[in-house]
């Protein structure tokens, strides 16, 4: 009897060891966390994403581990996206122009010569408005966390330099899968194709397309300049990139956990502004000397284009909401009237 409590008692002492190393060990096991992007590793959207993940496993002593995947090897942003609502992701940094789909709201950040500049940019998004869209976003399986920036949107193509509008016609322009993009330069006379990032590159190689439209930064990254010959300066969108974190994760994790990320993407974003704005600002004489012939618009044509393109301001306005709408041109109007 007393032999069968003794090895009764060794096998409970067993296996409350067993269990509290496997406690152990689960503790101290880190949680990977994979993170998506469509650029490639040397792009701006590459550098801040490491900076992120570097971040985050200072701040969770190693405990939160980001596995940073560039060059949509994970998807593209419209498979990413699907992925972090399924909860087969856990995060991603990607347009918010493929998310309108998702969140009509986000249509708001489409619109045409709405923002123009860094300033207008950074305390729309980082305010109010883009608080309140960002937070749509969680019905739909996703938690926005921060605006990066993609930037100014430019135009390139193989075909010829384009000074007046008129030059666009029946120019096969890829644009994002976004009807805000594809009505827009519809209006304009290209021939507009949707595309996703991920093929951009072979369809300008291969003359499936004659031209796109993006910023300078991604142009330089993702070597646009091999297969395009002109670039015209248009400015004609502000894009944000958004990061953004699957619900279904998001919500397993502590409140530690959480501001671990939180702060960390924070960071991320203050440096990857700073950067993209530091390489663009080089970046025209950067895609001159990488042979591409560099134009602005003719006198009078930005105005002819954008009094064209505010005919889908209608369409933005409805889509978003006209509170949000309004809300959106007072708060740029109190901001430009600022000294
Ligand atoms: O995955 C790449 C996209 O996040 C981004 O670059 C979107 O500007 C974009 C484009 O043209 O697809």
């Amino acid at each position: 009897m007393k032999l069968l409590r003794r090895t009764l008692v060794a096998a409970a002492a067993a296996a409350t060891l067993t269990m509290s190393f496997a406690a152990l060990a689960q503790d101290i096991k880190p949680r990977l966390i994979r993170f998506g992007y469509g650029l490639n590793e040397q792009s701006n959207q590459g550098r801040a994403s490491k900076v992120f993940a570097d971040a985050v496993e200072k701040a969770s002593g190693g405990k939160m581990k980001i596995r940073v995947v560039g060059a949509s090897a994970l998807g593209s942003d419209v498979q990413m996206q699907q992925a972090l609502m399924g909860g087969a992701q856990e995060m991603m940094v990607g347009s918010t122009a493929t998310l309108v789909g998702i969140t009509k709201e986000m249509a708001l950040w489409d619109t045409p010569f709405l923002i123009s500049n860094a300033k207008e940019a950074d305390i729309l998004l980082d305010g109010p408005i883009g608080e309140k869209i960002k937070s749509k976003l969680e019905e739909k399986g996703l938690v926005g966390l921060v605006y990066w920036e993609n930037g100014f949107r430019n135009l390139t193509n193989s075909k010829r330099p384009v000074t007046k509008m008129e030059d666009l016609d029946g120019v096969k322009l890829r644009v994002m899968q976004n009807n805000i993009y594809l009505d827009s330069f519809k209006m304009l006379g290209a021939n507009a194709v949707p595309m996703a990032f991920s093929e951009l590159f072979s369809a300008l190689e291969t003359n499936t397309v004659d031209g796109q439209e993006n910023p300078y930064n991604t142009i330089l990254s993702s070597k646009f300049y091999e297969v395009q010959k002109y670039l015209t300066v248009t400015n004609h969108v502000y894009s944000p990139w958004i990061m953004m974190v699957s619900k279904k994760y998001w919500d397993q994790l502590s409140k530690d956990e959480q501001k671990v990320l939180m702060d960390a993407a924070r960071i991320s974003r203050d440096y990857e502004r700073k950067d993209t704005r530091d390489e663009a600002s080089r970046a025209i004489a950067d895609l001159r000397a990488k042979g591409m012939q560099v134009n602005e618009l003719g006198v009078g044509e930005a105005s002819r284009m954008r009094n064209k393109l505010t005919r889908v301001y209608a369409q933005i306005g409805a889509n978003v909401g006209m509170d949000l709408w309004i809300q959106t041109q007072n708060e740029l109007m109190r901001i430009r009237g600022q000294k």
